[in-house]
């Protein structure tokens, strides 16, 4: 079976506009309500993060995914992952900064708490808008899949 990449992130962090971006797809940006299974995405709600008693079905859905992308959106600093949460996958975890060209100056701070959340370096910084950064994130993404 094929392995998806899981992406988490708090609401409008820009989840499924890289959905898209991975999958090469055009799907209307509304609130996601229930997971979405990509061509090569598993794309979940935001309030599966904010809200501490929907972390099972995160734990539990990533159970399939071959990486958990852990978005920060560095133009609203919302504090939704506990401390060390990167550490309940069993699967890699990549952080992303998402929204760069709106919350640039937050980016030192969105990296201070992606350390805490417990994702390892190197973390990649987005801009969808533009998409800035998607490339390297998918060169990460294809080299990692050639190690599996
Ligand atoms: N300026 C800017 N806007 C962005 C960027 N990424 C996404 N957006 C916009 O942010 C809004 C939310 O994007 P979504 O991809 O739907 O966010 P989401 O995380 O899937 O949101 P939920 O499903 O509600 O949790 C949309 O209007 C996007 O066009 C970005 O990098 N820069
Ligand atoms: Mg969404």
């Amino acid at each position: 079976m094929k392995k998806r990449i899981m992406v988490v992130g708090p609401t409008q962090a820009g989840k499924s506009t890289l959905a898209n971006l991975l999958n090469d797809t055009n799907r209307p940006l509304r609130k996601t309500q229930d997971v979405i299974y990509g061509k090569n995405t598993i794309d979940t709600p935001g309030s599966y993060i904010e809200n501490a008693s929907m972390y099972k079905y995160l734990i539990a859905t990533a159970q399939t995914a071959s990486h958990v992308l852990i978005l920060l959106d560095s133009s609203r600093l919302v504090d939704v992952y506990p401390p060390g949460f990167a550490k309940t996958f069993t699967c890699p975890v990549i952080g992303v900064i998402t929204k760069n060209d709106l919350g640039q100056e937050n980016v030192n701070l969105c990296t201070q708490k992606l350390l805490n959340i417990g994702v390892s370096q190197p973390y990649f910084l987005v801009s969808l808008k533009d998409n800035q950064g998607v490339g390297a994130l998918k060169r990460h993404l294809h080299l990692l899949e050639q190690k599996e």
